[in-house]
Order: structure tokens, then C-alpha cells, then sequence
């Protein structure tokens, strides 16, 4: 299967594993890459050196192309874009913010560019600043989220745009890859799925809680100052929402979201931990390896899509 995706970053199938800050670590990113697709380490909150240290055990663990991804709120992001231009990881994917500033460092670097977009504004603004593609991300995603959905986003975004585009929010089988590519789109990329890898390092509870949860069952918390992210509904959804509809102010609300990412993914606390998922965890219903996951996926999308 050949893509422009495939083409730009030297993989098998265009499969992008998301980001996903505290989840997605050597283990989980060198897995991906072994399976075909592309391996991401997210970066989250984590200073630059652990970023560091991360791409040297993903390079123990494969010889395949992975890449970093840095949320951009972190104000570590500035250290950590020098990391992946000095170490020439293959592909550097952002999210939540303007990458920018990093571009021509990146560039000269020789890695490619796929900033996380969620409006064709933004998207347009990638590609006129270098952006070798972008990945568009629907409200269905898990943690920090836009407005536009999935469906609307993506071909909106590939008429907008010259270079690649990769689609992401609610995709986790064949199914929705085969929609992606019938909407322009050139790859995926799933957080959600992977989230439950056998490779995935999340504290089990928080993968029952993934694999238990039903169509309607995440929340949208923080919509009232602007960051909105969504997460399974739990006592601390609960919580939040009580008090950003009475109000709150947002240094009170971030007091009860401070280190809860955390929580839930190291200590399986899924009841004041944040458990991060996208709409599509209704679907997602079993533990597999990610070679497993990617050859049932790539399998139901080729019948689909004729291949
Ligand atoms: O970044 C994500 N998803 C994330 S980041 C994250 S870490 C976090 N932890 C706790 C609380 C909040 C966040 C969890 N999930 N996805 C990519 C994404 N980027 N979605 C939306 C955007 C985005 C939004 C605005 C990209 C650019 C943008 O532009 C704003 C600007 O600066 O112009």
C-alpha cells in the first residue's frame, strides 16, 4: 500500500500512532514502527531529556523509521525541538499550538514536519511555513481536542491543501481507515487503539476502563477556558464539570487536573485520574499486539477498498 504518507516517512502502511503524553513511550513507539506503521514518543509535559533518552531505547528496540511528538504547551517544547533536530529522528509531529518558530531549524535538520491541525486555517498556515503534511484532528480524539468533526475536517483540509494529509479522531478499524482514504485522506493516525497494545504501558485499569467504555461514555471537560479535552466520564469529569458550571475559576479547575494524566496512567486511578480517550473507545474491545492490530486493520481496509 503506497501512499504519499508511506513515500515521505519509508513505512509500510500509513498508520501514525498519536502522541499521547505519559502513554506513548519507546515500548508502545518501537512496536508500531516493527508493525509497518510509524512510532511516535510523546513528549507531553516531559523535559527534553527524557525525550533524549527516550529516542536512544526506541533506536535499542528498532531499526525503523519513529518520530517525537511535542505538545507545544509544554514549556519545555523549545528544548525538546532542539532534541529531535540533534538526534535526526525521522518525523517530528505537534499539537496544541503553532509549531512555527521550530520549522527551519527542523528542516535543515532533514526531519520531516507533520504539525497536528484542527481547522483548515491552521492547516493552510502549516503548509505555507513547510509542513511536509499535516495531520487533521477531529473533535472524536481523545485529550486536547478542536471543534470540527472528523468527517467535515479532513475534506475540507485535503481541498485546502497541496501536501498530505492524514486523518484522525474517531479511526480505530479498517472501517474507518477505508472512510479516511474515501475522504482524501493519505494516512490515519489512532491514539485510542493503541492505547491498549499488549506494548502500551497504561496501568490495566485504565485499559479496562478503555475497553469497557460504551459509544457515549467521554466527557468534554474545560470547554469554559478554552483548553478542551476529552476524557472518560468518572468521578473526576464529575468533579470538574460541577465546578466549571458553578463557575471556577481556571487555576482552581487545573488544581484538579494537576498531575491526573498521571494518575491514571501510572497509578490505574480511574476514578480522579484522567482517563484520555477518543469516541471511538466504544469500539475498541480487546487487548492485541500492535502488529495484531495493524494487520486486522490493513486486512478489512484492503477488502474494502478493493486493494
Ligand atoms: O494536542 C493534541 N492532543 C492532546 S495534547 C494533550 S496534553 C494535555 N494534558 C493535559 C491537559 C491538556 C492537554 C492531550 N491531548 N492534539 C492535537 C491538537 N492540536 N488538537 C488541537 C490542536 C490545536 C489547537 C490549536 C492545534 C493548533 C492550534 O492552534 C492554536 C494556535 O496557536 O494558533
Amino acid at each position: 500500500m503506497k501512499t504519499r504518507i508511506t513515500e515521505l516517512l519509508g513505512i509500510q502502511y500509513p498508520i501514525i500512532q498519536g502522541g499521547m503524553a505519559w502513554v506513548a513511550e519507546c515500548h508502545l513507539a518501537a512496536a508500531v514502527s516493527e508493525a509497518g506503521g510509524i512510532g511516535l514518543i510523546g513528549a507531553g509535559g516531559a523535559p527534553a531529556s527524557f525525550v533524549r533518552e527516550q529516542i536512544h531505547k526506541t533506536r535499542e528496540l528498532t531499526d525503523k523509521p519513529f518520530g517525537v511528538n511535542i505538545m507545544l504547551m509544554n514549556p519545555e517544547a523549545e528544548g525538546i525541538a532542539e532534541v529531535v533536530a540533534k538526534e535526526g529522528v525521522k518525523v517530528v509531529t505537534t499539537g496544541a499550538g503553532n509549531p512555527g518558530k521550530y520549522m527551519a531549524m527542523w528542516k535543515e535538520a532533514g526531519v520531516k514536519v507533520i504539525p497536528v491541525v484542527a481547522s483548515v486555517a491552521m492547516a493552510k498556515m502549516m503548509e505555507r511555513a513547510g509542513a511536509d503534511a499535516v495531520v487533521a484532528e477531529g473533535t472524536e480524539s481523545g485529550g486536547h481536542i478542536g471543534s470540527a468533526t472528523t468527517m467535515t475536517l479532513v475534506p475540507q483540509v485535503v481541498d485546502a491543501l497541496h501536501i498530505p494529509v492524514v486523518a484522525a479522531g474517531g479511526i480505530a478499524d479498517g472501517r474507518g481507515f477505508a472512510a479516511a482514504m474515501m475522504l482524501g485522506a493519505e494516512g490515519v493516525q489512532m491514539g485510542t487503539r493503541f492505547l491498549v497494545a499488549k506494548e502500551s504501558i497504561v496501568h490495566d485499569n485504565y485499559k479496562k476502563k478503555v475497553i469497557a467504555a460504551k459509544d457515549i461514555d467521554s466527557e468534554v471537560t474545560g470547554l469554559s477556558h478554552g483548553h478542551p479535552v476529552r476524557q472518560l466520564r468518572n468521578g473526576m469529569t464529575r468533579e470538574y464539570l460541577k465546578l466549571e458550571k458553578a463557575g471556577a475559576s481556571f487555576e482552581e479547575l487545573e488544581q484538579l487536573t494537576l498531575g491526573a494524566l498521571r494518575k491514571a496512567v501510572v497509578e490505574g486511578d480511574a476514578v480522579n485520574g484522567t482517563l484520555m480517550a477518543g469516541q471511538i473507545a466504544g469500539l475498541v474491545d480487546r487487548e492485541q499486539t500492535c502488529a495484531e492490530m495493524i494487520g486486522e486493520i490493513m486486512d478489512q481496509a484492503g477488502k474494502l477498498l478493493n486493494w
